[in-house]
C-alpha cells in the first residue's frame, strides 16, 4: 500500500471515531442533525434561508456553514432568523470533518431541535466523511445537468434524500425533472425525493414537513 493511501485511511479512520463520538452527544442532546451536500450554487444557503424563515417559531435551528472562505453564508441564515449559527471556514480543504463539527458543537445551545450542516460545495470529498448525522442530503440543481447522478455516483449513494432544486428553471432548460430523478434512481433506489424552488417557493411545505418530521421528541 502506498504512503498517501495509507495517510488517507488513516484520516478517514479518525473521523470515523470522532462522527461515532459525536453521534453519541446527537442522541444525548436529542438533536436531529442534516449533512446537506451539493456542487457550488446548486442553492444550499437559499434553501436554508427559506426553511429557517418557514420554521420560525416552531422549530429551534442550528446552523453549521462550512466554506473555504468567507462568512457570508452565515451572515445570509442568522439574518433569516437561524437560532444558533456558526461558521467553519477550511481554508481550502474540500469537506467538512467530524472533527470541526465536534468543536463548533460545544458553543451549541441544548434547546436546539435541529442542526442543519452546509457542507462545502463539492460533489466529491463531503461524501466520504460522516459527520455523525442522521441523514445526508443531496442538493442538486437542475442547471448541473441530468448526467450528474451516473457522474458522482459516490456522493448520491452516500446520500438518503435527494432535493432537486431550481424547478422553476425547467421550462428555460427544456429539463424533465422527472427524468433526472429516474437518472437518480438508478444509481441509488433508495433515494426520498423532493423538488423544490427555494427561490419561488415550490416544494417548500414538503420539505420542511419532513425536516420537521425528523425532530426527537422529548
Ligand atoms: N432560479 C433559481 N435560482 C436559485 C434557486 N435557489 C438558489 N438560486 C440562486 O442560485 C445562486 C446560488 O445560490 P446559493 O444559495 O448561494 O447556493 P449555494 O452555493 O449552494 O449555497 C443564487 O444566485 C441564488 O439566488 C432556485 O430555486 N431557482
Ligand atoms: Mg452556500
Amino acid at each position: 500500500m502506498s504512503r498517501t493511501i495509507k495517510i488517507e485511511k488513516k484520516i478517514l479512520e479518525k473521523n470515523d471515531v470522532i462522527a461515532a463520538r459525536l453521534r453519541d452527544e446527537f442522541t444525548k442532546r436529542k438533536l436531529a442533525v442534516v449533512n446537506i451536500m451539493s456542487s457550488p450554487g446548486a442553492g444550499k444557503t437559499t434553501l436554508l434561508e427559506e426553511t429557517v424563515k418557514k420554521l420560525a417559531g416552531k422549530i429551534s435551528i442550528g446552523i453549521i456553514e462550512g466554506d473555504i472562505a468567507t462568512d457570508r453564508d452565515a451572515r445570509r441564515v442568522e439574518e433569516a432568523g437561524a437560532d444558533w449559527v456558526v461558521q467553519i471556514n477550511t481554508g481550502g480543504r474540500c469537506h467538512l470533518e467530524a472533527g470541526m463539527v465536534e468543536q463548533a458543537l460545544q458553543t451549541a445551545p441544548a434547546s436546539l431541535d435541529i442542526l442543519i450542516v452546509e457542507n462545502i460545495g463539492n460533489l466529491v470529498c463531503p461524501a466520504g466523511f460522516d459527520l455523525g448525522e442522521d441523514e445526508g442530503v443531496m442538493l442538486a440543481s437542475l442547471t448541473e445537468g441530468m448526467d450528474k447522478p451516473k457522474k458522482y455516483p459516490g456522493m448520491y449513494r452516500a446520500c438518503g434524500t435527494l432535493v432537486i432544486n431550481k424547478v422553476d428553471l425547467a421550462p428555460v432548460l427544456e429539463m424533465d425533472v422527472g427524468e433526472f430523478e429516474r437518472e437518480a434512481l438508478t444509481v441509488n433506489p433508495k433515494l426520498k425525493l423532493f423538488r423544490t424552488s427555494a427561490k419561488r417557493g415550490d416544494g417548500l411545505d414538503e420539505w420542511c414537513g419532513w425536516l420537521g418530521s425528523l425532530v426527537k421528541s422529548e
